[in-house]
């Protein structure tokens, strides 16, 4: 009889890193636009919107929420896309959780 060799599957696949979009203050970019961006390329709520924009206003920037790698540089590209057409000098930005 042949024999049977059981292995154990040990290798587990790592989870990807998650990186956190932040959008930050200026002093020219209006807040119904930030509440626009927040609204259309993070899907927050109006009131959720508000109150993101309202913390970058007052401390100079703020999570909009934490995706992998690739969504998170589109997220970022996104801001700095809308931002352009509409001439204002909004900034996004990425950072390894
Ligand atoms: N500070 C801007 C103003 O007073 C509003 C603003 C909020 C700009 C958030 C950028 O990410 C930002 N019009």
């Amino acid at each position: 009889m042949a024999t049977k060799v059981e292995t154990k599957e040990t290798t587990r696949l790592e989870e990807p890193k998650r990186y956190k979009v932040f959008l930050l203050n200026d002093d020219y970019t209006t807040m119904d636009f930030v509440i626009d961006v927040l609204q259309e390329v993070f899907h927050k709520s109006y009131e959720e919107a508000v109150e993101i924009m309202l913390t970058v206003h007052k401390k100079g920037k703020g999570l909009c929420g934490v995706y992998t790698y690739e969504i998170a540089e589109t997220k970022v590209d996104q801001v700095h896309r809308l931002a352009r057409a509409h001439e204002f000098p909004l900034k996004a930005t990425m950072e390894e959780e």
